[in-house]
Formats: structure tokens, sequence, C-alpha cells
């Protein structure tokens, strides 16, 4: 590890010398060996190749009409969907038909701010609980912040709501908000708060909510053994910290891991593999910029922060991700699929060893694409502003 820092210092040292000795100091000493990679468990990651069109073709099916901004939604057992709008209102969608949801929260509908995630509990059948991440306006100060609530789902309508986080302070910053629900299987759930647009405050400082990844029990308490309970004036309820804007996030059944993917400023999305109490390093570390050029910092790794496990420059503004566990997408079976609001597609992901080797763009030209499910039916399902939730079909082979 100290190795490939120390040689990186050397590349970046060199890096304003011609193109010529670049390339010369470059090849002699940029010989990191195989084993100095597999050895660390922070490796500095590979500059990814661009993304190109796909090898197989697809086509895909309108399941959800007539939204503007779906952000998120999630699959009830009968494999019907449960679908939120930005704005607030809350639909399922069964067999072409839309109903609202009555009983949804009051949402702070500012900026990126507005109704968030929507995720069933992992015993849904059995208990009825929907649980759902918003902005919300109540408590201290001016504006909003990042709210999960739970509530139990009846006859189209969500009864016996309990409020289980609310970040603090309110800001009237419109933005990164976060955040998606993940379930760990253990009796966990993951949720992600971005920076709320106050990045030399929120995300390295425990004492405040706001670019972290946190981890509840599945009722809002918060585990004992979190990485800082106990820790004067922490928010305990942190998992992970140094984080801009998570608004993709998975339980990596193969790992055990909650992996998520996070906007970057100019250049520097993520791809982060989640630990306890580690610093991801936002914004002492990046690999993007300012929006107007300029620079937030020149460094790009540090012996305390870990590294993402892969970046965009530019950046793809990514949100939603799925890993692909199905049958149904030989081609795609074991890898990630990421929304992207920028470029406005699919992308879809192989990573092999903590490696990106191939990135394709599905999906194309639908839409800002702002989430991704694998439904209980193996098909994978995206949320489209504009258009709405997507199916997307592998073209049928002919004989
Ligand atoms: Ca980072």
């Amino acid at each position: 590890m100290k190795r490939i820092l120390l040689l990186l210092g050397l590349i970046f040292t060199f890096s304003a010398c011609g193109d010529n000795q670049k390339s010369e100091e470059k090849a002699e000493v940029e010989e990191p060996t195989e084993t100095d990679n597999q050895d660390s468990d922070n490796p500095v990651p590979e500059e990814m190749q661009e993304a190109v069109s796909p090898e197989n073709e697809y086509e895909h099916e309108v399941i959800a009409e007539n939204m503007s901004i779906p952000w998120g939604f999630d699959f009830l057992p009968d494999g019907s969907i449960l679908a939120t709008e930005k704005g607030g209102d809350i639909y399922h969608f069964k067999d072409g038909k839309r109903v609202a949801i009555n009983g949804g929260p009051e949402v702070y509908n500012q900026g990126q701010g507005g109704l968030l995630d929507i995720a069933l509990h992992p015993d849904f059948e059995n208990n009825n609980w929907v649980y759902i991440t918003y902005s919300s306006d109540e408590g201290e100060g001016e504006g909003g912040n990042t709210a999960l609530m739970r509530a139990k789902l009846e006859n189209n309508e969500l009864i016996n709501r309990e409020d289980l986080y609310k970040a603090e302070p309110n800001s009237t910053r419109g933005q990164h908000f976060g955040s998606r629900i993940v379930f760990d299987g253990e009796g966990h759930l993951f949720f992600s708060i971005g920076d709320r647009g106050n990045r030399d405050v929120n995300p390295q400082d425990l004492t405040r909510d706001g670019g972290k990844i946190y981890r509840l029990n599945l009722d809002g308490s918060i585990p004992s053994d979190n990485p800082f309970v106990g820790e004067e004036n922490a928010k305990e309820a942190i998992y992970s910290y140094g984080h801009r804007n998570p608004q993709g996030m998975i339980f990596n059944e193969e790992t055990g891991e909650v992996w998520v993917n996070e906007h970057g400023p100019k250049g520097g999305d993520e791809i982060n593999v989640i630990k306890a109490g580690k610093n991801y390093g936002w914004p002492v570390v990046t690999y993007g910029e300012n929006y107007d050029g300029t620079t937030i910092t020149e460094d790009r790794t540090g012996p305390e922060f870990q590294n993402p496990l892969t970046y965009w420059v530019p950046s793809i503004a990514p949100s939603g991700f799925e890993k692909v566990t199905s049958d149904k997408y030989p081609e795609l079976k074991g890898n990630f699929l990421v929304g992207a609001l920028k470029f406005q597609y699919l992308e879809h992901l192989a990573i092999e060893n903590g490696e990106v080797t191939k990135r394709e763009k599905l999906l194309e030209g639908l839409g800002r694409l702002r989430d991704v499910q694998q439904g209980p039916d193996g098909f994978i399902y995206a949320a489209v502003e504009g258009t709405g939730i997507v199916k997307l079909l592998p073209l049928e082979q002919t004989e």
C-alpha cells in the first residue's frame, strides 16, 4: 500500500512535466505488482474505460406510466409495484392500473428534496411495514432535512406511522438529501444522507448529520455495535462518513457488504464498499473538482481514508443501484446496474476482482434514470423521469 502511494506521489509530481517526460517517468516507476493491489483491503482504484453500446440488444416495456420524477420503488409480494413521486405522491401499480396510496408523509419538496426512497420490510408479507425516506421541515431551523419513517400498508393506506430518524438541523439549501434504504438480512437497515450542500462542515463531523451512511435496527433503535456508540456527542446511528451524496445503495449478498454509489462534484462520482466506522474522504480527498473547474483538493487518497472501489470522470450523476442475480440476462448476471441522470442511460458494470472490466449503456435516451431494481420475476425495472417505470427485456433470440 505504502509503495502504491509513493508511486502515485511520484506520478503526480511529474504530471506538471511535458508529455514525453511524463510517460518516461511513469514507465520507469509505475510497476505495482498484482500482489500489491490484492494484498491491500484499500487499493487505489484504476481509471475506468469509456462506456460503450451494449453487445446484446434489449427492448423495454413501460409498466408504470405518467410519472414525472419517480424517485424510488419496490415490489409487493405479488410482483406489483409501490413507487414514490418526488413531489410527494405514492402510487401502487398493478396490471397497468394506478392507485394512490394515502397517509404518506408531508414532504419538504425543495431543490433535490421531496419524497425519496421506499422499501418493504424483508418480512412485509407478515407485518406490512413500509419504510420511506423524504425531506421534512420538522424540527430545528428553517428549511428541511432527510427523515426516515415506517408505516403499515393496509387497503391502500399507510397507518400506524412511526418516525424513525430525522436529520438535524434543517437547511434551506436544496442539495444532497441522499437517500436510499437497504436491509442487510441480519436485522439492520442502512440509509444515506448527503452533505446538504455544506461540504466543509457536515461530512467529516460525527456530531452532525449529513454526508453519512446510517445503520439502524428495523424498529429504528440504534444497534449497540454501531461504530460510534459511546463516542462523545457522536450521532450514534452513523455507520460510515465522508460521503457527498449517495443516491444508490445495495446489499451485496455475495460479499455481505453494503455498496453505495454517490455523486461527486465535477468528476469523481464513486462506488464505495461500506465498512463500519470508515471515512470515505469527502471533501478532503476526491477525484473531482468544483463545477467552475477550480480545485477542491489535489489529494485523491490518503492513509486515513477508504478509497472508492471505482470512480467516474466525467461524472454520470449516479442514482439507483442494483446487482443482477437472476438468470433472465446471462450476460448481466453477477454484474451491476447504475442509473445515469446526466447521460440518461442505465450503466451496466462488470466488476472482477475489484476492477471494472466492462461499461455498457443500456436504455439509452429514455430520460434521466433515477432508480433500478430487480423484480421478484427476475426482470430488471428502471424508473425514468418523464416516462415512468420500464421493464428491460432481452431481445428474443431467433433460431
Ligand atoms: Ca470518497
